[in-house]
């Protein structure tokens, strides 16, 4: 038996995305996302599952945050419906939907839960989406005026602020592999796409810095760990271009102001170059004052020809799986963060995402969801090592806090740790909610 014991100051928490839990998609104002037509479109959801309805959260905040409360946690990361500040992308603000997130921040504040406010988790306006979305630069200064918006509307009352949410996942998930919402499959596309993503990124934080706001900025990535197969150079460099497509891609032009030559190279084999303005890497490369980490599964890889954009093949090797099907690799949790401190220093990382999916039904009011519970101990145990080891990380937050509606997947996913029936809409806590709310309150757990 051993005990993994977190640090007194750290913060613990749990995150949830607008689009994902809102619902109210036709009121009060908001105008359309590419979500919304995304999910409108035949054959793009399972189920033809739409963010409509999803938890209600824009109606039922109040027991949200209540859930929240109850479960001891420090912090709340939401994100902010773009479309509801600005239906058009630009232009008329919507009152009644920045009147919605003045009500939930002022309700976590009031019960001392701090707020943390993801800008952008893929909910682009669709109106911007009809001039180009993000494959035209215009987006970017969209998006600046609206995090501008933001900042000094809350200032003093919201004091973490991330500009994107994995930026991976709205560039190459999204309009290259086209499993997301626009929906493309073009690398040069994607790979554009992800250059302005990161200028926007920029382009905020030195707006949030020229506005004197209170607080702190960054952005959350999305990493995963490919490890090779064997010694062999050829599996060593395939799951090194595997890694880099999520870790060096989006971080050297952070931290860095370049891209990774091997990957640019790579790449442009494959057809794709991104097209760099003047003065963009000096953008991107704005200090942040904390990186989000999300992380939930990782992959042994081996070389294969052909296979691929990098010639890279996952290996079943015999790991459980989660109900979406990923890997448990909570060894890649701990090598990634270890790897990210390695590159590019001792940047203070909150995770901000890290989760399992585990579709477990209510029986007699309780959810027995003692495979989640596992996955929490294996994780939380990597990346305590990481931190014995020197990786400066200040806080953990669960994905997610309730059931919601999992992007090309439906309602068909589960991953919180309070489930929401879809039907009545009710919330019951899972057992793996009243172990990380033990765990928050004793700040360490036995193994
Ligand atoms: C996050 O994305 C999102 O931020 C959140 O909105 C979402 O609900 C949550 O995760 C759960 O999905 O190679 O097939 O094993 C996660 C993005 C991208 C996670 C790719 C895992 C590899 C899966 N991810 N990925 S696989």
């Amino acid at each position: 038996m051993a005990i993994i014991q977190f640090p007194k100051d750290f913060k613990w928490g749990a995150a949830t995305a607008s689009y994902q839990i809102e619902g109210a998609t036709n009121e009060d104002g908001r105008g359309v996302s590419i979500w919304d037509t995304f999910s409108k479109t035949p054959g793009k959801v399972h189920n033809g599952d739409t963010g409509d309805v999803a938890c209600d959260s824009y109606h039922r905040y109040e027991e949200d945050v209540k859930l929240i409360h109850d479960l001891g946690a420090d912090v709340y990361r939401f994100s902010v419906a773009w479309p509801r500040i600005f239906p058009n992308g630009t232009g008329e603000v919507n009152q009644k939907g920045v009147d919605y997130y003045h009500k939930l921040v002022d309700s976590l504040l009031e019960k001392g839960i701090e707020p943390m406010c993801t800008l952008y988790h893929w909910d682009l306006p669709q109106a911007l989406q009809d001039k180009g979305g993000w494959d035209n630069r215009e987006t970017i200064e969209a998006f600046v005026q609206y995090a501008d918006f933001m900042f000094k509307e809350f200032d003093g009352k919201i004091k973490k602020w991330i500009t994107v949410n994995e930026p991976w996942c709205s560039s190459f998930l999204s309009n290259y592999i086209g499993e997301h919402a626009p929906g493309n499959q073009n690398l040069q596309l994607a790979t554009d796409i992800a250059h302005h993503l990161l200028v926007a990124h920029g382009r905020a934080v030195k707006q949030f810095r020229d506005s004197n706001i209170e607080g702190e900025i960054g952005y959350a990535p999305n990493v995963t760990w490919f490890e090779p197969y064997s010694t062999k150079q050829q599996d060593i460099e395939a799951c090194n271009r595997g890694n880099a497509w999520n870790l060096e891609w989006f971080f050297d032009p952070v931290f860095k102001g370049s891209y990774p030559s091997f990957m640019v190279d790579w790449f442009k084999e494959k057809g794709a170059t991104p097209t760099i303005l003047d003065g963009d890497l000096e953008i991107i490369s704005q200090p942040i004052d904390f990186l989000g980490i999300n992380y939930y599964t990782g992959n042994v890889g081996r070389y294969k020809e052909n296979e691929g954009l990098f010639d890279l093949e996952n290996i079943d090797m015999g790991y459980d799986k989660t109900d979406i099907d990923w890997f448990i690799y909570p060894e890649g949790f701990y090598k990634v963060l270890v790897k990210i401190k390695d590159l590019y220093g001792n940047v203070p990382i909150y995770i901000t995402e890290n989760g399992a999916c585990y579709n477990e039904e209510p029986e007699n009011g309780e959810v027995a969801d003692h495979k989640r519970i596992d996955y929490l101990k294996t994780h939380l145990t990597a990346l305590k090592r990481s931190m014995d080891s020197g990786v400066n990380v200040k806080g953990f937050l669960y994905w997610s806090l309730m059931d919601n509606f999992e992007w090309a997947l439906g309602y068909s996913m589960r991953f919180g740790i309070v489930h929401v029936n879809y039907e009545t809409l009710e919330r019951t806590k899972k057992d793996s909610y009243h172990w990380f709310g033990e765990t928050i309150q004793n700040g360490e757990f036995t193994l």
